[in-house]
């Protein structure tokens, strides 16, 4: 039997309509979000939270050679939480994106609050089976499923929480398409069955 967690990634003010890298209805995916983690902490299973964490000056952004406005800029109002979404006091945030020369997409990169890579924090928890959602479903979620899947987790897509920046019209399909062939499975909140 495999042990699910919960990884909610960057459910950020600046990816949030009127943030500075807006996601179309991002802020829809927290109500449902809500509906996860109770879910998760009912059945006593983990919790995770990435937050993109960029220092000011960083190759990420547009004006030093990156693709991106500037966004989630450590201890910013930009950088927090939706205010809506119900983090669990035992929840664990992880970090990414610190390092001024790296986009820093995928949760794998992120680090705990003891520093530790988050697919060690998840085979400390016994973790096997990873369930995400979250922003944006064309980079970060993409990004986070994929290496989660090649470092050999489970891994299903809430596909009713998790929204894109469609930068070009259907990247956030394409993204889903891609997720699913790499061996992702897909599931909404009327279909959830945990392990
Ligand atoms: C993200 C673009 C730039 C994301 C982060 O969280 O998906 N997208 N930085
Ligand atoms: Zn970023």
């Amino acid at each position: 039997m495999g042990k699910g967690g919960l990884l909610i990634v960057d459910v950020q003010n600046d990816f949030c309509p009127g943030g500075a890298l807006a996601v179309p209805d991002g802020d829809k995916v927290v109500p449902v979000l809500n509906r996860y983690i109770e879910i998760f902490q009912r059945a006593g299973l983990p919790v995770y939270a990435s937050r993109d964490w960029h220092p000011a000056k960083t190759r990420h952004f547009k004006r030093f050679g990156g693709l991106w406005p500037p966004h989630c800029v450590k201890e910013t109002e930009g950088a927090e939480f939706h205010q809506g979404l119900r983090l669990p006091e035992e929840s664990i945030v992880i970090t990414k994106g610190e390092g001024p020369d790296e986009d820093g997409y995928s949760a794998f990169q992120a680090v705990d609050p003891d520093g530790r890579i988050f697919s060690e924090t998840l085979k400390r928890a016994g973790v096997t089976h990873l369930y995400v959602g979250g922003l944006a479903t064309d980079y970060c979620v993409k990004a986070s499923v994929l290496d989660a899947i090649r470092e050999g987790f489970k891994v299903t897509v809430l596909a009713d929480a998790v929204r894109g920046v469609d930068l070009e019209p259907g990247d956030s399909a394409g993204a889903l398409e891609e997720m699913l062939k790499a061996g992702a499975k897909r599931t909404t909140i009327e279909e959830i069955r945990l392990e």
